[in-house]
């Protein structure tokens, strides 16, 4: 049965906006933010990762300038793999990946809140489900250089083989993806697309993330 929950989690992925500063091109955040929810993305989630990262205050104060903003404007803030800074701030939720802190834990400390969890097998995707995930990141869909450690690129076949097992939890793709490649990521399942450069690297942030929108039909 699909719950309301579910169903509300489904809305919110369409175009699911991830970033940082190392994103940015030299450019602030804070305005790559606002262009882009200008453009429509339906989520938002702070990844401050990579080369040149911001860490400890420096961090904190953006992930509070861009919290803000998120706020302003009816868009849910997610923390990328820092439970401690999603306390702090008391975000609307979490993201994690296989390498980061438990999805369980995640769940148990901040409870009510929505919890997002990379998976890459259907067994990864059995246990984030048992420990409460609301959603899961797939990927990578295509090559994509805005992860170093990224996995091997899977194809949206990985997303047509975990709904062919029955999973109905609600998913957004990731990695490399495009206005030009996001419709065959919803067509093979997914409620959504998960992007970084497309949209954080485009010369124009706004219709970069129209452009998603027209793609997703939504
Ligand atoms: N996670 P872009 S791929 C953050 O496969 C992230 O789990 C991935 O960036 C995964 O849209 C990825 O620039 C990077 O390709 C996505």
């Amino acid at each position: 049965m699909i719950d309301k929950r579910t169903e509300q989690i489904k809305e919110l992925l369409p175009v699911y906006f991830i970033m940082g500063s190392p994103n940015c091109n030299g450019r602030d955040p804070v305005n790559v933010l606002e262009e882009a929810i200008e453009g429509g993305i339906t989520l938002f989630q702070f990844r401050e990762k990579g080369e040149k990262a911001l860490t400890g205050n420096e961090k904190v104060r953006l992930a509070e300038r861009l919290q803000r903003v998120c706020q302003e404007n009816h868009i849910p803030f997610i923390v990328n793999d820092d439970l401690d800074l999603a306390i702090e701030l008391d975000a609307d939720g979490v993201h994690v990946g296989q390498d980061d802190l438990e999805a369980g834990i995640v769940r148990e400390k901040f409870s009510n809140k929505i919890l997002g969890v990379s998976t890459h097998t259907i067994e990864e995707a059995a246990q984030a489900i048992k420990d409460g995930a609301d959603y899961l990141g797939l990927g990578p869909i295509y090559p994509t250089s805005s992860k170093d450690d990224a996995e091997e690129v899977a194809g949206t076949e990985i997303i047509e083989r975990f709904r062919d097992h029955g999973i109905t939890l609600p998913i957004v793709g990731i990695g490399g993806i495009t206005s030009e490649n996001a419709e065959q990521v919803i067509q093979a399942g997914a409620d959504g697309v998960a992007v970084i450069s497309a949209i954080a690297s485009s010369p124009n942030v706004e219709e970069a993330a129209k452009s998603f929108l027209r793609a997703n039909n939504k």
